[in-house]
């Protein structure tokens, strides 16, 4: 625990200002607080091709991890992150992060491209939407009410920084199942959308 993060009876207090080297060469953070994995068997019902899933299952690869600086989770505070997605397919899908609205409906997000080559699919509970592409140097906004994922269409690690209000929360279940109105596939090696057939809104 460094000396400008406290806990005071169990409870995160941050004292003074910090902090953070997050390593462009390498593409991480270094010294975070949390570091965390999602795997492909944690998030199967995400991908269309079922077959493909079990096909990889029994490897159950990587599929991206996050670093994060750790605030206290209270209005006000912010969280500073590093997302890497791996390179890869399931079946014609690019790996992608599982997706979620912020529980806090009202909390915006900005992503920055370090490096890689990707996607940011967001969403309305209304059922808008907008796909934006991110290369290093792109940074994007996610307003409050959007559900935000990222997908790699590249062949190296995409990797972003974050930020977002340290109290947002994750809402993962409204997009499991339904997901987002368009899918990101492989066709003849480059990356196209086509709608979801899964997809409803809300
Ligand atoms: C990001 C995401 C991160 C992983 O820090 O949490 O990229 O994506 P999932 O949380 O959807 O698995 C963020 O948007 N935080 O709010
Ligand atoms: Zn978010």
């Amino acid at each position: 625990m460094k000396s400008e993060q406290v806990r005071e009876g169990g409870k995160l207090e941050i004292t003074k200002p910090f902090r953070k080297r997050i390593s462009l060469e390498k593409g991480i953070m270094e010294e975070p607080d949390n570091h965390w994995h999602r795997y492909l068997n944690d998030m199967k019902a995400t991908y269309q091709d079922q077959k493909a899933v079990n096909r990889m299952a029994k490897n159950n690869p990587l599929l991206y991890e996050v670093y994060e600086a750790e605030t206290p989770n209270e209005s006000g505070h912010l969280i500073q992150v590093v997302s890497i997605i791996h390179p890869g397919k399931i079946g014609d899908e690019y790996f992608m992060t599982k997706g979620h609205y912020h529980e806090n409906r009202g909390t915006a997000e900005i992503y920055l491209c370090l490096s890689g080559e990707g996607y940011l699919l967001t969403k309305t509970e209304e059922g808008d939407f907008e796909n934006l592409t991110m290369k290093p140097g792109i940074s994007t906004y996610i307003p409050p009410h959007w559900a935000h994922r990222t997908v790699n269409v590249g062949d190296e690690p995409f990797v972003f920084f974050g930020t977002y209000h340290a109290n947002a929360g994750h809402d993962y279940g409204s997009i499991e199942d339904i997901g987002f109105p368009r899918l990101l596939v492989e066709e003849n090696g480059r990356p196209i959308s086509k709608p979801n057939p899964r997809y409803r809104s809300r």
